[in-house]
């Protein structure tokens, strides 16, 4: 992890910028096997799984027995674990719901609107060294609340055809019952276009590797949406010396073990606290299984010493981090100064681990600078909220001359003569 100290303002852009590893010829790729899965469907997605997963899958959908098995290779104390998490998670995102108002902006006029789920909805849950359940919680919570109609799951098998039983066994505790064994681009392209056995859908969430969020990028130019452009995991902390160098040390790792191209930052104020933590994090490193990955993580990483903690909130902005721990001295005050970030995590017990599983916010979040402009998945993500109106013969009167006045002024006199000829109507009926 380098350091960088007091860095001048003109070098702050090149500082944010986050490393890129692509990967050879991705879109190319991406392309072939979108286009593999329009035209050969399932038989594709087959293909593809003994291609890239290496594995023999013979029915795609997951069958009621594995999901039953499945119930009992999960422990006692990860059920407790995910149903705590779940409510949660629940409650924060049921809290999400809100009743419009109806407003009348003239007499008359009558304007509202209405959340409505997105009917169709593709959760993926990537696979690999660590397969994230967590997300099956993050994803479909909201899903489930918002009313989305069908919501179906893709995750890749395993060599063995199977998937891992903690994300079956979550899904169908939520009472998600899609489950379809494929991953990679070919799932995003199953759930784009649909095939014998996958249903399409509307909107596609979930995190993934390059394969997977460069096809969610190519199949919206077929009309679908996506959560998020997402990236690797983040986390900035900003920590003064009445932090806990231990804490840093695991909250920087805890990111860093996500994946070698995850991006951890420490902005502080005291250089002396900075090295604390970085022999706190070689420390910690060593029992880590996961230690290769994190000191991949952290080739890519860096902290930067500033002049004072303001100077840091200000950089943080700029960097617009996935998640933020503030671990300073009134943590509240500076957390109303932040103007762009994922999540926020305050003071030095709310670690991001928390957040990540079971405190009840969600985990998908922007990354890679996107916070500045999108927000992370929540309630809203599974709807779209469609406005009404209701306009009385009064209302009209009382809009009817503002319309006509710019629409003429536009010159589009058809959109005139739809208030003109009504006007008109009510006059004659005098
Ligand atoms: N930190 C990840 C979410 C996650 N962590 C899932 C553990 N499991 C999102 O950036
Ligand atoms: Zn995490």
């Amino acid at each position: 992890m380098k350091n960088i100290t007091n860095p001048t303002i003109s070098d702050w852009a090149k500082i944010c910028k986050r490393p890129v590893f692509p990967a050879e010829d991705l879109e190319d790729k991406v392309k072939n096997i979108l286009e593999l899965v329009q035209q050969k469907g399932d038989t594709a997605l087959k293909e593809l799984s003994l291609k890239f997963d290496k594995a023999v899958v013979e029915e795609l959908k997951v069958s009621e027995a594995e999901i039953e098995a499945s119930k009992k290779q999960v422990s006692e104390e990860l059920k407790v674990a995910i149903s705590v998490a779940a409510k949660n998670i629940r409650s924060f995102h049921e809290a999400q719901q809100l009743t419009e108002t109806i407003v009348e902006t003239m007499p008359g006029i009558q304007c509202w609107r209405k959340s409505v789920a997105i009917e169709n909805v593709g959760l993926y849950i990537p696979g690999g060294s660590a397969p994230l359940f967590s997300t099956v919680l993050m994803l479909g919570i909201p899903a489930l609340i918002a009313g989305c109609k069908q919501i179906v799951l893709c995750t890749p098998p395993d060599k063995d055809g199977n998937i891992k039983p903690a994300v079956l066994y979550t899904a169908n505790f939520l009472g998600i019952t899609q489950i379809f064994k494929v991953g990679g681009a070919q799932a995003i392209a199953a759930l784009a276009y649909g095939t014998e056995t996958v249903p399409k859908v509307d909107k596609i969430f979930g995190p993934g590797n390059q394969f997977v969020t460069k096809a969610k990028e190519l199949v919206q130019k077929n009309g679908i949406a996506i959560d998020l452009p997402a990236g690797p995991s983040e986390v900035l902390v900003i920590a003064d010396s009445t932090a806990d160098a231990d804490f840093v040390a695991s909250d920087l790792l805890s990111q860093a073990e996500h994946g070698p191209d995850s991006q951890v930052v420490l902005l502080s104020d005291s250089s002396e606290f900075v090295e604390k933590v970085k022999l706190a994090v070689d420390e910690q490193l060593r029992v880590l299984p996961r230690a290769d990955i994190a000191a991949k993580a952290l080739e890519n990483s860096f902290s930067v010493i500033f002049n004072s903690i303001g100077e840091c909130v200000e950089f943080s902005n700029r960097y617009a981090p996935e998640h933020l721990i503030l671990a300073i001295e009134n943590a509240q005050e500076f957390a109303d100064k932040i103007q762009n970030a994922g999540s926020v995590f305050i003071g030095n017990y709310s670690c991001e681990s928390a957040g990540d599983y079971a405190s009840g916010s969600n985990h998908t979040l922007p990354t890679n600078g996107y916070a500045r402009s999108y927000s992370g998945v929540s309630l809203d993500s599974f709807v779209k909220k469609i406005t009404f109106q209701n306009i009385s013969r009064l209302g009209l009167q009382n809009i009817g001359r503002t319309v006509e006045v710019m629409a003429g002024a536009e010159q589009l006199l058809a959109h005139r003569n739809a208030v003109s000829i009504r006007l008109k109507k009510i006059q004659d009926e005098k």
